[in-house]
């Protein structure tokens, strides 16, 4: 059980906050391929193309594209440029053995990180894996010459056990899916400061599997976006209706809905087309679904936030869970998000005006449209800043074409000022109303805002985020601080303490 730090850790944690977002970029290593005008080039800056295992597919990486598949997918889902890398299962007739260990990987030329206080990946990346497939999809660490490979990020095929009889790594509720955007991996705890680092891209047993392509690889020491500290919007869908979100669109028997109307959802489980990320554990089905699944009409259907007032904003961030399978075989099949204005003041509808893709689905797939992909996003839209006249919608168009899951949408975004440090409500001062948020949503993992107390930016609320909370206590309001300040942060202390005991007598969830 972790203690509260002392002195120390507040001093750290004040550092942290302190240091986001100001420092300049340490890059470690960086290739966009473009370069590189055949695979021998690639090879010669450093790169290392390594069948394990001898498989019988001929999946090996190349930079040649045989099965000529659009470029990967951008920050917005755009396409990148150039020359790119790509194990491409489907452009060849075999089949790789599940449980065999055979695979197709990708290493990185070496490169050091000496002094790094952080690491991190960035890459374009699209992993169509195959609904029923059994490829997985691995981003591994070596800091020994490639002697050894821990691993940092995976993905499996969600039928690689029940539809190939894998015993070994297998789908689950947190690896399930394929990867569709730029991907930013934490390498920190991994590869910083070290002399001789390297990285390998797997697909691994993949069994006539689509593909894993990959383009502008970048690997340095910043971090990717985090929520603002305004909470403009968010809505969970945890009372099991759409709460502030509205639709519209055709509106016919397969909309926006949080019904689960195909019975796509249940907890623990991961098939074929089922919704295997978002939601689980929880018993009910929480989540904002489009499922046009084995139903032959039309949707052409918006989820839409309200109107929301950014007028005070300088940045604005959207942040949504997203999980489905994209519609690409006819015209006019859509999968997007969009930056909408109100421009008839009646309202979210679908009339109003597009100011911006924020995201498009279907820009960078070749063909097929039953593989789900999943990802937690947060999308920098500076368009919206200053704006009291928009809103954001997720709109799904096509025909019998599977379904679109949604969960966890966060407007936030930034002020010129930033709040003091410990504001969770962003009211000017730091009290027990800023203590009661930190203890509502202490020890939350993964994903947690300003607004819910993670004023460290790493998305946790824990022990960093208390004690920038207690060397705050009292400050903001003008910079009166209030009476006996050290009372009050025990209180709040003991308050957050007493939750944290509370949630640890449940079992974790
Ligand atoms: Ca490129
Ligand atoms: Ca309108
Ligand atoms: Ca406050
Ligand atoms: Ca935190």
């Amino acid at each position: 059980m972790r203690g509260l730090r002392g002195l120390g850790g507040i001093v750290v944690a004040i550092a942290l906050w302190g240091a986001s977002g100001d420092a300049s970029a340490a890059v470690w290593f960086e290739d966009d391929f473009n370069g590189h005008a055949d695979d021998d080039a690639v090879v010669a800056a450093g790169w290392a193309i390594v069948d394990v295992n001898e498989p019988i597919e001929q999946s090996t990486w190349t930079i040649t594209n045989p099965g000529a598949r659009h470029n990967p997918p951008t920050a917005d889902g755009t396409p990148s440029d150039g020359y790119f890398m790509i194990s491409d299962s489907d452009a060849q007739y075999y089949s790789n053995l599940v449980d065999s260990g055979m695979s197709h990987d990708l290493h990185t030329p070496s490169f050091g990180t000496l002094g790094a206080g952080a690491v991190w990946l960035h890459a374009d990346v699209c992993a169509q894996l195959n609904n029923d497939g059994a490829a997985v999809f691995d981003i591994d660490v070596s800091t020994d010459g490639g002697q050894t490979w821990t691993n940092a990020f995976r993905r499996v095929a969600p039928g690689r056990f029940t539809w190939n009889g894998a015993t070994t790594v297998l789908p689950d509720n947190t690896n399930a899916d394929g990867y569709y955007g730029r991907l930013d991996v934490d390498l920190t705890g991994l590869a910083a400061n070290h002399e001789d680092v390297r990285l390998r891209v797997r697909h691994f047993e993949p069994n006539q599997d689509w593909w894993i392509a990959i383009d502008n690889v970048l690997i340095d020491d910043v971090a990717p976006p985090r929520p603002g500290w305004v909470e403009v919007f968010a809505e969970d869908f945890g009372d099991g209706t759409l709460g502030g979100m509205t639709v519209d669109g055709l509106l016919g028997e397969r909309t926006w809905t949080t019904t689960d109307p195909g019975g796509k959802y249940n907890p623990g489980l991961v098939d074929t087309n089922y919704v295997n990320r978002i939601g689980h554990p929880e018993v009910a089905a929480n989540f904002a679904m489009i499922d046009n699944d084995g139903r032959d009409f039309a949707v052409d259907d918006y989820l839409m936030t309200p109107v929301l007032d950014l007028s005070a904003l300088s940045e604005v961030l959207l942040g949504y869970e997203s999980e489905g399978s994209v519609p690409v075989n006819d015209e006019g099949d859509a999968m997007r998000v969009l930056l909408m204005r109100d421009d008839d003041a009646n309202g979210p509808d679908a009339d109003d005006e597009i100011l911006k893709v924020v995201f498009d689905y279907s820009a960078a797939l070749f063909e097929y449209d039953e593989e789900p992909f999943y990802a937690r996003r947060l999308l920098e839209v500076p368009e919206a800043a200053g704006r009291d006249d928009v809103f954001f919608a997720w709109h799904f168009a096509g025909a019998d074409d599977w379904y679109w899951a949604v969960d966890n949408v966060a407007v936030t975004g930034k002020t010129p000022t930033p709040p003091a440090p410990g504001d969770a409500n962003n009211d000017g001062g730091v009290d027990a109303a800023d203590a009661a948020i930190v203890a509502q949503f202490w020890l939350k993992t993964g994903g947690a805002r300003w607004g819910e107390g993670d004023f460290n930016d790493d998305g946790n609320v824990d022990d960093l985020d208390l004690a920038i909370l207690a060397a705050n206590w009292g400050a903001g309001a003008g910079g009166t601080a209030v009476p006996e300040p050290s009372t009050l942060v025990l209180a709040a202390v003991a308050a957050a303490l007493a939750f944290r005991i509370a949630r640890r007598r449940c079992p974790l969830r």
